[in-house]
């Protein structure tokens, strides 16, 4: 019998097997990066820049160079290399905890500064790889480990919005959140990763796409419930969409 091949993994993955828990939500992501990556033919010229949190391994995931600069560093990191190499194409992927809260500053003036770099933003609520502390993206009410009977906004502070911030910069050219816990969500997410890279190719400013994620193993869900818990909890307080498009229309 003959077989035809409806899917090839992407040159821009290593092909090693992802170490990420059963259900969560890096690994799609890692992989429409790469097929982007793979569609735009950048790959010899990219650089992905890996941060703190479970995402730390990216670097062996990725058929890319690529370095790590954890706690929140990333985007200064790449912020260099791309200054000293502006033919190269640099992104940074990074989770809450890293980018919302340790690199809080970093985010905030690369994205101002309109740095000619793409960042990968997982927001999964809630710090994953260290046993699930309250992250700035904690949901109000929702348990952690440092939140045991709920987060409230009286105690904690409310959860931070990235996008909603960094769109009032004007360094910024491209700014989006999405999901991927559905097939059309995982379409529509490429397309935004796609226009994040563009921002940066057609050299217009700072991109990023803000992915809304799960983290089964310590929202303490199974894969399908945390799917369902993105559209039950998440999106009500992330709201999806475009929030700054200054690449236009992509060819
Ligand atoms: C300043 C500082 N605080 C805390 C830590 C410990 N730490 C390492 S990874 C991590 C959590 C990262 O969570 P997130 O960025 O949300 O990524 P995830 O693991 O959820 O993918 C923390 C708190 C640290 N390394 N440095
Ligand atoms: S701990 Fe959470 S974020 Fe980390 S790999 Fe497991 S499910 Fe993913």
């Amino acid at each position: 019998m003959e077989y035809k091949a409806v899917y090839k993994m992407p040159k821009a993955l290593s092909g090693k097997l992802f170490t990420y828990c059963p259900g969560c939500h890096h690994g799609i992501v890692h992989r429409l990066i790469a097929e982007v990556i793979d569609e735009l033919g950048i790959r010899e010229r990219t650089i992905v820049v890996a941060p703190v949190g479970c995402s730390v391994f990216a670097y062996e995931f990725f058929e890319l160079d690529g370095t790590v600069a954890p706690h929140g560093r990333a985007l200064a990191v790449a912020t260099g290399m791309k200054r000293a190499r502006p033919d190269l194409v640099v992104f940074t992927y990074q989770g809450d905890g890293d980018l919302a809260a340790i690199g809080t500053a970093e985010t905030i003036h690369a994205a101002n500064r309109g740095e000619r770099v793409t960042t990968i933003f997982i927001n999964n609520a809630i710090y994953g790889m260290t046993g699930g502390q309250m992250a700035p993206t904690t949901l109000l009410g929702m348990k952690t480990t440092t939140s045991p009977y709920g987060r409230t906004a009286e105690r904690e502070g409310y959860p931070i919005h990235v996008c909603e911030v960094l769109k009032e910069l004007k360094g910024v050219a491209y700014l989006a959140r999405t999901k991927v816990n559905t097939p059309k969500d995982v379409i529509n997410t490429r397309k935004h990763i796609k226009k994040a890279f563009l921002a940066q190719l057609k050299d217009v400013g700072f991109g990023l796409v803000e992915v809304l994620s799960t983290c089964p193993t310590n929202w303490g869900m199974d894969p399908l419930q945390a799917g369902r818990w993105v559209d039950e909890s998440m999106v009500k307080e992330y709201p999806l969409g475009v929030f700054v498009d200054k690449v236009g229309e992509e060819k």
